[in-house]
């Protein structure tokens, strides 16, 4: 078998990806190791800068989204007891999108079915092979009988721990990783949420961030230690410790109800240089990770797959090379701003080991300053609706 763009992974920079390339009239093919329920299984991401609502719109998968999703202008910043909102509008004109990953990724899905062009999903073994060299193609196995897909390009959507990454050789990458003492223990309810926007908290006992899904799906997340295990956590303790964290408005008005999601999630920065080699492009989690702090995981993807799609472009339409041989610089330069402005947000808000009460009181007096800036408070705003792509 023969496509142009071979892409491995099929979670939203594989999908978005390709049905860019679809849309396009480039050829691609998308494999995945799981079972798209598996896919759709896994509960992640719940912000979208306008820059993902944009791509999503012009891969023709933003209708539901624009129906179901919650559009928001400002988010709370709470510490010292009280709440502080951000007025993410009001100081750049822009807002978010509130819409979760999974019905992000399910239309994604849906459109895909809709071109009817491939993907396969259950399949093992995928390996990207001679990407360095003229005829790149990928191997994989599926009932039991090993397939081969010749290329043009590889496109290793294949998150943090897939092939991709690990099939370029060491000496060729350089990566840059921080991973954090903590991790994120996180429910989904069918309960209203607390507030109408989020709240992210930093209070002595740990961080705390009150999300949702829609206005009756609340998504709530507290600090843990690593070493926490989900069995321990009934909802009643989970409740407790949110309720604990947050302000006394918000802790007395929670409605709290069964979570039928919980899970705990580990907090790293990752950063793999560079995103490109030979005929094989790194695009999302595969090249970088960042603590969902900043809301950006995700949204890094959309950007990635922005460069590599705009470059594949110019490759097959105008036959030029320069969009591709410029993916990995221009990926990267974005890619570090978001992985500054997670590592920022995940230090002020959370509790390290060594903050201790003279931390706490910095930390404080950070995020105070920060709530009484115009031009601090701009600042952030403008890094959590998203930087210009
Ligand atoms: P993905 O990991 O989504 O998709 C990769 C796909 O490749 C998967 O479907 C996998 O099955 C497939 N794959 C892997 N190895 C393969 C192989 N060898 N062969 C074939 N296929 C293979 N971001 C936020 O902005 N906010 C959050 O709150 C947030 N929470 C998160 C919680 C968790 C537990 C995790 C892991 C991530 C979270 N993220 C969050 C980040 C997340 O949303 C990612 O940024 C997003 O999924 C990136 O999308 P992809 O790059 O497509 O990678
Ligand atoms: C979520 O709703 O899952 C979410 C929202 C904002 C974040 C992280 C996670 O920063």
């Amino acid at each position: 078998m023969r496509t142009q763009v071979a892409i491995i992974g099929s979670g939203p920079a594989g999908l978005l990806l390709g049905q860019l390339l679809t849309n396009a009239g480039i050829d691609n093919i998308i494999l995945d190791r799981v079972s798209k329920d598996y896919i759709l299984g896994r509960v992640r991401a719940g912000v979208l800068e306008e820059g993902m609502v944009d791509m999503l719109d012009r891969a023709g998968a933003g209708e539901r989204m624009h129906r179901e999703g919650l559009p928001h202008d400002g988010f709370s910043l709470a510490f010292d007891g009280r709440d502080h909102r951000i007025d993410l509008f009001g100081l750049t004109g822009r807002r978010v999108m509130v819409y979760g990953q999974t019905e992000l990724t399910h239309d994604l899905m849906d459109k895909r079915e809709a071109s009817g062009d491939s993907s396969v999903y259950e399949a093992t073994n995928v390996t990207p092979h001679d990407f360095d060299g003229a005829g790149p193609y990928v191997t994989y196995e599926k009932d039991g009988v090993t397939h081969r897909i010749d290329c043009d390009f590889i496109a290793g959507c294949d998150g943090y721990h897939g092939v991709s990454r690990k099939s370029v050789p060491e000496s060729a990458l350089k990566s840059y990783e921080r991973i954090y003492p903590f991790g994120w223990l996180g429910i989904l309810a069918e309960v209203p949420p607390v507030s109408h926007e989020l709240i992210y908290a930093n209070h002595p006992r740990g961080f705390a961030l009150c999300s949702m899904r829609s206005h009756t799906r609340s998504r709530y997340y507290i600090q843990c230690a690593l070493d926490e295990k989900i069995e321990d956590w009934s909802d009643d303790r989970f409740y407790d410790e949110l309720r604990r964290r947050l302000p006394a408005e918000h802790a007395e008005s929670m409605v709290t109800g069964p979570s039928f999601e919980k899970s705990i999630a580990p907090l790293r920065s990752f950063v793999a240089e560079p995103m490109r080699f030979g005929k094989l492009f790194l695009v999302g989690d595969a090249a970088h990770i960042v603590p969902p702090t900043g809301a950006k995981g995700l949204n890094l993807a959309a950007s990635d797959v922005y460069y590599l799609f705009d470059g594949l472009l110019g490759y097959y339409a105008d036959k030029s090379s320069a969009g591709i041989d410029a993916y990995s610089e221009r990926a990267l330069k974005r890619v570090w701003r978001a992985v500054r402005f997670s590592w920022s947000m995940t230090t002020m808000l959370h509790r390290f080991p060594d903050t201790g009460e003279f931390g706490q009181k910095i930390q404080e007096a950070e995020l105070d300053y920060l709530v009484s800036s115009k031009a601090a408070s701009t600042a952030l705003a403008e890094n959590y609706v998203g930087l210009p792509y």
